[in-house]
C-alpha cells in the first residue's frame, strides 16, 4: 500500500520521504496542518485519449492537476513515466503547464507553461490529453496548445493509471508564495472520458466515461498519502461527489470535507453524441452528406468531416488561427487554404480554430 502510495512528482527530495516511509520513518501521512486530495483509477490503460471536464482552483500556490502515472515510476529501478496537465492558480489561474516526466535514476522533464487570456477558475473548460506511440498532445476547449513526438513521447511505453489532484507545492518560485488565508479551495470537475487507442487512432466512442453522479469506487481510490514537496497530505475526505461534479479540496486539517454547491457547467454536458457548444467537447459532424459547410460561433470552435475535401477556405476569421489534422493526429496544417494530406473514406478532416472577438466565422470547402 505504502509502495502504491508514494510518489515522488518533481523534486528528488520527494523520493526521500519515500525511501523514509517504507522505512517506517516518523514522517507519516496525516502530519501536516493542510489537506489535499487526489483520486486515482484502480485501472491502468496503455494509450489513448483523456478529455476532462473541469474548472480549477484559482489563488497562489495551488495546483489543480490531472496526469497519466505508471504505477511503481518512484520505486528504485523503476523507469518513471507520467504525462501531466498543471493549471496554475497564481495570477487568477489563468496559466497552466505541460510535462512529459521519464527516464530511471536522472529523470527528464520537459515543462511548458501555456498562457490564457482568461482564468481557468472563473468557468469549466475542457482539457484533452492524447496519448499515442508516436505522440503526446494537449488541448484546451479543442485547440490544440502542444504537440511532442520526440524521445520523450516514446518512452511512455507502459500502461498508467489516469490521476486527478489539488495540492500546495512547497515551490513558491514554481506556482507563487503560498498563504493559508484563500482555504478552503476547490477545483471541480464535470465529466471525464476516456478513448482508447486502436493501433490507428482513437476509438470514436469512450471506453468509459465518468460524470461524477456519484464517487465509482470500482473505478476510483482516493489519495491518502504525501510527498516532501507538498504542504499538504492528501485526505480521502477532501475527494467527494456532489450535485453530479467531482469536488477536490485543499482544506485546513480538521475542516476536511465539502458542504457547498458546485458551480454549474455553463456550457456541453457532454463531449459525445455529436453535439458541442462554443469552446467545448469534442467536434461535431458538420455536412457530411454535402460538399461544403460552415460554422457560426463567439469562441473557440472546431468540427470535423469525412468528405473528400478538394480545397478550402475561411471567412470573417478575424484573426483567429486554424489547425486541421486527419483523425485530429498527425502534423496540423496551419496555413489557410493549404492542401490537406490524403485520407481514407472512413477518417476524418478535424478543422480547429482559436477563439474570436465575432459572433461568427465560417470555414468552407469543396
Ligand atoms: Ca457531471
Amino acid at each position: 500500500m505504502i509502495s502504491q502510495g508514494i510518489w515522488c512528482k518533481t523534486i528528488p527530495q520527494s523520493c526521500l520521504l519515500a525511501a523514509a516511509l517504507m522505512a517506517g520513518s516518523p514522517l507519516v501521512a496525516d502530519a501536516k496542518p493542510y489537506k489535499g486530495a487526489e483520486i486515482f483509477t484502480h485501472d491502468s490503460h496503455l494509450y489513448g485519449k483523456y478529455v476532462v471536464r473541469m474548472r480549477t482552483a484559482k489563488g497562489s500556490g495551488v495546483i489543480s492537476n490531472f496526469f497519466s502515472w505508471k504505477e511503481g515510476s518512484e520505486l528504485p529501478g523503476m523507469f518513471w513515466e507520467e504525462i501531466d496537465v498543471e493549471v496554475f492558480g497564481k495570477n487568477n489561474g489563468q496559466s497552466l503547464q505541460s510535462n512529459i516526466i521519464s527516464g530511471m535514476g536522472t529523470r527528464t522533464t520537459s515543462e511548458q507553461v501555456h498562457n490564457h487570456g482568461f482564468s481557468f477558475g472563473d468557468a469549466y473548460h475542457t482539457f484533452t490529453l492524447e496519448w499515442t506511440p508516436g505522440y503526446v498532445r494537449w488541448l484546451v476547449d479543442g485547440q490544440v496548445i502542444r504537440t511532442t513526438s520526440g524521445g520523450q513521447a516514446r518512452q511512455l511505453v507502459s500502461p498508467a493509471q489516469f490521476r486527478f489532484n489539488i495540492w500546495p507545492p512547497n515551490n513558491p518560485g514554481w506556482v507563487g508564495s503560498w498563504s493559508s488565508a484563500i482555504l478552503p479551495v476547490h477545483m471541480f470537475v464535470n465529466w471525464v472520458e476516456y478513448y482508447s487507442w486502436n493501433g490507428g487512432g482513437f476509438n470514436s466512442s469512450p471506453t468509459w466515461r465518468d460524470d461524477f453522479n456519484s464517487f465509482d469506487t470500482s473505478r476510483w481510490g482516493k489519495a491518502d498519502w504525501t510527498f516532501s514537496e507538498n504542504l499538504a497530505d492528501f485526505a480521502p475526505n477532501n475527494a467527494v461527489t456532489r450535485d453530479g461534479y467531482l469536488v477536490l479540496a485543499i482544506t485546513r486539517e480538521g475542516q476536511e470535507g465539502y458542504n457547498g454547491t458546485p458551480p454549474t457547467d455553463a456550457g456541453t454536458s457532454s463531449s459525445g453524441g455529436g453535439t458541442s457548444t462554443a469552446g467545448g467537447g469534442s467536434c461535431p459532424d458538420i455536412k457530411t452528406a454535402g460538399q461544403s459547410g460552415n460554422f457560426n460561433t463567439a469562441g473557440a470552435y472546431c468540427f470535423r468531416t469525412q468528405n473528400a475535401v478538394n480545397g478550402w477556405g475561411v471567412s470573417n476569421f478575424d484573426g483567429r488561427t486554424i489547425s486541421v489534422t486527419v483523425n485530429g493526429m498527425g502534423t496540423a496544417i496551419t496555413s489557410i487554404g493549404a492542401p490537406l494530406p490524403p485520407k481514407g473514406a472512413s477518417d476524418y478532416y478535424h478543422f480547429s480554430s482559436s477563439a474570436g472577438s465575432f459572433a461568427w466565422a465560417s470555414v468552407y470547402w469543396w
